[in-house]
């Protein structure tokens, strides 16, 4: 059974590699970005199998990521002597199995985002790791490491512009596909904010808001966009615009509003265009041009073992919150917050 990877460690099963085998286990748009990723750009890992419900899907990503096994069951992948730790980007409704699948293997365990769809499942899996008694689980909260977002950390914890009073971000998304339940705007996209204000501020959100516009005509039928109104417990305000058919784009930034100053994160390239009385800056289809250092370093700290990623705990909370959420969306009503008491983090 494998331990926990230390820096520095080889996976148990790596004969004294210093490589870590990496099972992943869903090839879609994600998972197929961390393979390419772990084979081209992250030092101290390779792929060492793969498993889709789309076996050709899988076929392809493993034959990408330098002859990787393609598994024929998500179980047989996580339990064998050659992975050394497992990265799921799977469907969310899959993530519950395969985390505690995991965590019994005693096998560190990367979960994209959210960690499971529900607070219930989300529960379980904190049981569960703490029950293995020492940190086996990531959750994927990629913005955590972009170098826009750490930045404005710095400057917030070095007390560059002050106390802290309000944030506002943009998050926009070129189009969704139709017929999106409203829902899916907040546990899958403003989600990242949720976790990003949690983060930011140190703090938990202790109340909620959810406010819609009339629905775009090409939401077909959504209610997008939406705006979040989140407080922390030091009285913090956060809105959250989520838009995911905006159409001109993919677009994340936001400004932090304190008592001495304001800082601003724009959507990067930093490189922009004047021409023809014009100022014009190239926009991303998505989020992974968007993301990707963030990406790449986030998948660097996980094999590096320093834990520097969202925890359990994190991937807990962003899912009650975003719960919250959506119960002031379907009711119109704020909501109160009122996150269980945290059990004492396992050890990293
Ligand atoms: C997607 O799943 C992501 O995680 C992206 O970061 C987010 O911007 C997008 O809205 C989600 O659908």
């Amino acid at each position: 059974m494998t331990t926990m990877l230390e820096p520095g460690q080889a996976g148990a099963a790596s004969g004294g590699s210093a490589v870590k085998r990496i099972g992943i286990i869903g090839t879609g748009i994600m998972g197929a970005d961390h393979a390419r990723l772990l084979t081209g750009a992250v030092s101290g890992a390779s792929v060492g199998g793969v498993f889709d419900v789309d076996a050709d899907r899988a076929g392809g990503v493993a034959a990408r990521s330098g002859g990787a096994r393609v598994f024929a069951d998500p179980h047989t992948l996580i339990d064998d002597d050659d992975i050394d730790a497992v990265l799921i980007a799977s469907s969310d409704a899959t993530h519950e199995e395969y985390v505690l699948a995991c965590v019994s293997a005693g096998k560190p365990v990367l979960c994209e985002k959210p960690l499971a769809p529900s607070a219930g499942a989300c529960a379980r899996i904190l049981e569960a790791e703490a029950a293995h008694g020492s940190r086996l689980i990531t959750v994927g909260f990629m913005r955590r490491f972009d170098p826009g977002y750490t930045a404005l950390k710095a400057m917030l914890d070095d007390g560059a512009v002050g106390a802290p009073l309000m944030i506002h971000h943009v998050h926009r998304n070129p189009a969704a596909v139709p017929g999106l339940p409203g829902s899916a705007l907040i546990t899958n996209s403003a989600v990242h904010e949720l976790d990003i204000t949690r983060w930011l501020f140190g703090e938990e959100i202790v109340e909620v808001a959810v406010h819609t516009p009339r629905p775009s005509t090409r939401a077909g039928g959504t209610r997008d966009p939406q705006l979040l109104v989140l407080t922390t417990e030091s009285g913090i305000l956060a809105d959250v615009e989520i838009f995911v058919n905006a159409r001109y784009g993919y677009e994340v930034r936001c400004e932090l509003v304190a008592e001495e100053g304001t800082v601003t994160l724009d959507a990067p390239p930093p490189t922009s265009l004047r021409r023809g009385g014009l100022h014009a800056r190239e926009l991303p289809a998505d989020w992974r041009p968007r993301f990707a250092e963030a990406y790449r370093l986030e998948l660097q700290d996980w094999v590096d073992g320093t834990h520097r990623g969202a925890s359990a705990w994190d991937g807990f909370a962003a899912t009650f919150v975003a719960e919250a959420c959506v119960a002031a969306l379907d009711s119109g009503e704020r909501r109160t917050v009122r996150l269980p008491d945290r059990a004492p983090p396992v050890s990293a």
